[in-house]
């Protein structure tokens, strides 16, 4: 994973805040650091055995982060969910419908993640919702450490419910807790029914998935069925919604399934 790809190493990354609440800026770009600057030099590949020490200590500090964020989630009895897909199956889509429809009931708070922009904040930033965009230059995925940095900038006074969408990428962020309670990986008819064949360790870490835009599935020649079938031999843990954040198909199925996974005050 990481290590291969290159997005292992200490990468720095921005906070923004868009929060009536909140602080404008937690921890503001330094000039001489440009958007998306890394280390410039190539790194040589690895020998098997330093490979799986930097492995183990990377995703070690990792579950360190993890681990606190999740006692604070816990703490104040708030269910936090990991958003994972490839980019443009429709995350951001189905959080905005969910902010204004689900979100009206119960309060929320949004944690996203690109490499730069804060386009989607902005798309899901409504004045009764906290957001915080994390911008991770190059990496590929949120680590605990950034979201416990997102998390620490937000007012989560009565939130119940913390979404965290990650970066876009079907296999990076499914070696990196988050401290999340539910993971729910989005798959979209314009991406294939055999992805969860191809990518099936971030399937396999599923709490729940999302087979989403199940409205233009027939005009792209995406078979449901088919799918939903990928899905259930690689991940036969995992709930299945199918559902439309267009049409609405399948949301109050998705609302269900946020209501009974509340932790009790
Ligand atoms: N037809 C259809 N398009 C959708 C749906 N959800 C999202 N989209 C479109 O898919 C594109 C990517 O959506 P976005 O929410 O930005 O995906 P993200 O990258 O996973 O956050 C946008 O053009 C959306 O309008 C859906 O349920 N049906
Ligand atoms: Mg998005």
């Amino acid at each position: 994973m990481c290590v291969e790809c290159g997005c292992g190493k200490s990468i720095p990354f921005g906070v923004k805040v868009l929060s009536v609440l909140a602080p404008s800026l937690l921890r503001p770009r330094p000039a001489t650091e440009p958007a998306g600057a890394g280390p410039t030099m190539v790194t040589p590949p690895l020998a098997s055995s330093q490979t799986i020490e930097v492995h183990a200590s990377l995703l070690a500090k990792n579950d360190d982060a993890a681990g606190r964020n999740r006692a604070l989630f816990s703490q104040r009895r708030m269910l936090a969910l990991n958003l994972v897909s490839s980019p443009g199956a429709g995350k951001t889509t189905l959080l905005s419908r969910t902010l204004d429809e689900f979100g009206g009931e119960t309060p929320c708070a949004v944690v996203v993640g690109d490499l730069e922009t804060d386009n989607d904040a902005r798309r899901l930033h409504r004045p009764h919702v906290p957001v915080a965009q994390i911008t991770t230059g190059t990496a590929c995925h949120l680590d605990a450490d950034m979201v416990g940095r997102g998390v620490s900038a937000l007012d989560l006074a009565g939130v119940r419910v913390l979404f965290i969408e990650n970066v876009g990428n079907l296999v990076c962020p499914a070696a990196f807790d988050l401290g999340e309670a539910v993971r729910v990986v989005l798959l979209s008819a314009a991406e294939g029914e055999d992805k969860p064949l191809k990518y099936p360790p971030i399937f396999k870490s599923a709490h729940l998935v999302l087979l989403t835009k199940t409205d233009v599935a027939r005009v792209l020649g995406f078979d449901c069925a088919v799918a939903a079938d990928n899905i259930r031999r690689v991940a036969p843990q995992a709930k299945l919604i199918q559902l439309s954040a267009r049409s609405g198909e399948g949301l109050p199925e998705w609302y269900d399934f946020l209501r009974t996974h509340l932790p009790p005050r």
